[in-house]
Formats: structure tokens, C-alpha cells, sequence
């Protein structure tokens, strides 16, 4: 395994799923939901008051989360994105149209609020904010909502937040295509904020006039999400 590829957790390291889980004291439950384990965790980890999910073995590495079971697969040639709500000009557009636009790079860490970390990840993609201006919202729109193929996860920006010139719209991370794990072919990443604000397997942006609480928002996460500053759960310098 290269440097730079990402681990799959915990599979394929010396501390296996079975101590993971029982760490959490969850051998029981991932048996019986038997679903992916890092589903598992996902949902313990984000929704964790006790802070535990701070046990679970560093790997130095992403942990691939998602609150489905499966991952959805889309092949880029069948991808599409929209964006829609309150714009003059609604886009349905494909992964070519997206690859034909600017393409911005952007290195930064990557910052889970349960607390793992991975430094310095290489992204490159469309700034939401050209595709903002390109489907040419409405001053009424304060806020964007966006959809994820995977049918369930949602997730929110204010306007001023989404127009930022380091929240991408990206095809690319970790110098390569966004693996399907990772939420491909296209995910948000929002730089300044913990992950969970970057959905992976993006399929919908739409304005909105106000900001609609995204899956973890409505679970008590802060919609502003900025690392260092909110969710009190974490002590990472301020982006
Ligand atoms: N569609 C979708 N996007 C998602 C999530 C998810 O469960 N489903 N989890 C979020 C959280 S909490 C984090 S930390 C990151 C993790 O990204 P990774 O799976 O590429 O490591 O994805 C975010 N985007
Ligand atoms: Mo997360």
C-alpha cells in the first residue's frame, strides 16, 4: 500500500473489526446488522456522546463512511449533476461538462469531527461558486442544499459559505480520480469545515432561501461547521 492511498477502516490492519467493535462494545450489533463495518462506526462515531470513537485505532488514514449500507455506483459516463431551486438558468449537466470547466487545486487537511485527520490531501474540481454563477441564482437564495445520489444524505450551505473561493465541487482527490468509497466520481469538499459538510456522491445542488439542516444537522451537528470552532469537540488550529 502506497503512502498516499488511503486505508480502508479498520480492514487489512493488525487491530481487526472484531476489537474495534468491541472497543465500542458493539461485537454484538455489527454481527447483526451486517452491514459494512465502517457504516457501523460511522453511525456510532458521529452520533458518539461518550467520545469513544476517540479509541478507535489511528491509522493515519481516511475511514470511508456512509450512512447507507451499500455505496451507490455511478460511472462517470452515466453521472450527472443538477442545480436547481431558485436560479434562472437550471443545469443538468454531465461529467465531461464538468471536466471542460476551470479546474481549481486545493491542498488541505481533512478533519472528521470525531476526531481523525489527514493532512495535507491534494483535491482539485470546479468551484461551487462558478456553478452558482453559472446557473445564475437569485438574490432571494440565501442558502444551497445539496443532495447525494446515495438517496439519503444531505447537506447545507449558507451562500456566503458555498460562494468561498475553497469549497469545491471535486472529481479529484488524493491525486487521482474520487475513488467510489470516497464518494465518486464527484463529492463536495468544503475546506474549512469538518468532513461531514463534504458529501460524497453529490448528485443535487439547489438554492435555497433559507438553510435547510443537512443528515448530521438535524442530528445535532452545527451547520457551521468550521474546524476548530464549533461542536466544542476538537482543538485543531483555527482554518
Ligand atoms: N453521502 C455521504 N457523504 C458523506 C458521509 C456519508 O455518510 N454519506 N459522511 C461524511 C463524513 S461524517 C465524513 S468525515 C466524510 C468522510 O469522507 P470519506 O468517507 O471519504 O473518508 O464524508 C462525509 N460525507
Ligand atoms: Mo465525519
Amino acid at each position: 500500500m502506497g503512502m498516499d492511498e488511503p486505508n480502508r477502516e479498520p480492514a487489512g490492519k493488525p487491530v481487526g473489526r472484531r476489537v474495534v467493535l468491541g472497543m465500542l462494545g458493539l461485537g454484538a450489533l455489527g454481527v447483526a446488522v451486517g452491514g459494512p463495518v465502517s457504516s457501523v462506526i460511522a453511525k456510532i462515531g458521529e452520533n458518539d456522546p461518550t467520545g469513544l470513537s476517540g479509541l478507535l485505532p489511528a491509522t493515519g488514514g481516511f475511514r470511508y463512511y456512509s450512512v447507507v449500507g451499500k455505496d451507490p455506483e455511478v460511472s462517470p459516463a452515466d453521472y450527472r449533476l443538477t442545480v436547481n431551486g431558485l436560479v434562472a438558468n437550471k443545469l443538468d449537466i454531465s461529467f465531461a461538462d464538468l471536466a471542460a470547466m476551470p479546474q481549481t487545486g486545493i491542498t488541505h487537511d481533512f478533519q472528521c469531527v470525531t476526531g481523525w485527520r489527514v493532512n495535507d490531501v491534494a483535491w482539485s474540481g470546479v468551484l461551487l461558486s462558478d456553478l452558482l454563477r453559472l446557473a445564475q441564482v437569485s438574490p432571494t437564495a440565501r442558502a444551497v442544499r445539496f443532495t447525494s445520489f446515495d438517496g439519503v444524505y444531505t447537506e447545507s450551505l449558507t451562500m456566503e459559505q458555498a460562494m468561498r473561493p475553497d469549497v469545491l465541487v471535486a472529481s479529484s482527490m488524493l491525486g487521482g480520480p474520487v475513488s467510489n468509497d470516497h464518494g465518486g466520481p464527484v463529492r463536495l469538499f468544503v475546506a474549512p469545515m469538518y468532513g461531514y459538510k463534504s458529501l460524497k456522491w453529490l448528485g443535487g445542488i439547489e438554492a435555497t432561501s433559507t438553510v435547510q439542516p443537512g443528515y448530521w444537522e438535524v442530528r445535532g451537528y452545527d451547520a457551521d461547521a468550521w474546524v476548530g470552532k464549533s461542536n466544542g469537540r476538537d482543538d485543531a488550529p483555527t482554518v
